[in-house]
């Protein structure tokens, strides 16, 4: 049977007017959307070695040129490398990939939340370790394919206040920044066993940096295999640990090293955290 114009027509109409009946109910996909991120602004928080944000307003106020209607526009500058972001394989690999060099099919993928609230409050530099992972898999089952992983150290809430994020006294002094991120071997477990899509977390980085010294090679692991890394991440307590899908609508920007991103998660309602939607 080939498809007439009418049966084009029809199949177009029905799916309209489930369209139409999914916006007026909101619960004919019984999906809610979660934002995973921190407003951009008016101070995104970003390391002293990154130029600060700014904000200028260049019209706010009626036009005559464009026919007396009221016009607003503004310039931003920021660091590609602030607020909630994702950063590139380039950021910090030689010849790895730059923003508009990866696909889209690599920015989203199945929520996986490492809880690790508990270890932190009793340790700020707590590494998430191989056996949280599989603490993780016991109960989830295995990390699936092209996961965003992502801990909750319960970080977003020191968020933006760079002496409580960098948790120092001295900010300028990066090597007395103090967080929890990932234990090497927890970075290769998902890089070469697990085939993730993004690693990432509520922290401002994921290096693993011993006190004193500032140590990357850990984080680069992950860009030497083109996987994208997503920091400042916030919200994470409102998802269930398993079974949200993550995406990473970042600017597709030209070259970028990274970029500002209003990263959010769908959860079917029948998962969702019962404290905040119960
Ligand atoms: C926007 O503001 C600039 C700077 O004040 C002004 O030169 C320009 O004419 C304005 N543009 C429009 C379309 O009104
Ligand atoms: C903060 O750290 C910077 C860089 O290490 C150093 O130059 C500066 O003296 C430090 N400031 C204080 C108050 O210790
Ligand atoms: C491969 C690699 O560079 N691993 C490093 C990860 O971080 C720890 C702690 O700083 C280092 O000891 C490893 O050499």
């Amino acid at each position: 049977m080939h498809w007439t114009a009418k049966t084009v027509l029809f199949v177009l109409f029905v799916c309209l007017i489930h369209d139409i009946n999914c916006a007026k109910s909101s619960s004919c996909s019984d999906i809610r959307v979660v934002d995973l991120s921190h407003v951009h602004g008016p101070k995104p928080l970003t390391a002293p070695f990154f130029p600060p944000y700014s904000f200028e307003i260049v019209n706010r106020s009626i036009s005559q040129a464009l026919g007396g209607n009221w016009f607003e526009t503004n310039y931003i500058r920021t660091s590609e490398h602030s607020g909630t972001h994702i950063d590139s394989p380039s950021h910090f690999y030689r010849n790895k990939k730059r923003m508009h060099e990866i696909p889209l099919d690599k920015l989203y993928g199945p929520g996986v939340i490492i809880d690790i609230r508990r270890q932190v409050s009793g340790n700020v530099n707590y590494r998430v370790k191989v056996s949280d992972i599989q603490r993780w898999e016991a109960t989830h089952g295995r990390i699936p394919k092209g996961a965003v992983v992502l801990f909750n150290s319960g970080w977003s809430s020191r968020y933006p206040d760079p002496f409580k994020v960098f948790n120092t006294q001295n900010t300028s002094d990066v090597s007395s920044y103090e967080f929890p991120s990932y234990e090497f071997k927890a970075i290769t477990f998902l890089a070469k066993f697990r085939s993730v899509n993004i690693v990432g977390s509520d922290t401002p980085s994921i290096g693993d940096s011993p006190p004193g010294k500032v140590d990357l090679s850990n984080f680069t692991f992950l860009f030497q295999r083109n996987i994208p890394v997503v920091l400042n991440v916030a919200n994470l307590d409102r998802l269930p640990l398993s079974g949200s899908t993550i995406f990473v609508p970042a600017i597709n920007i030209y070259d970028g090293s990274g970029a500002p991103a209003r990263i959010f998660a769908t959860v079917p309602a029948s998962k969702m955290v019962k404290k905040y939607y119960g």
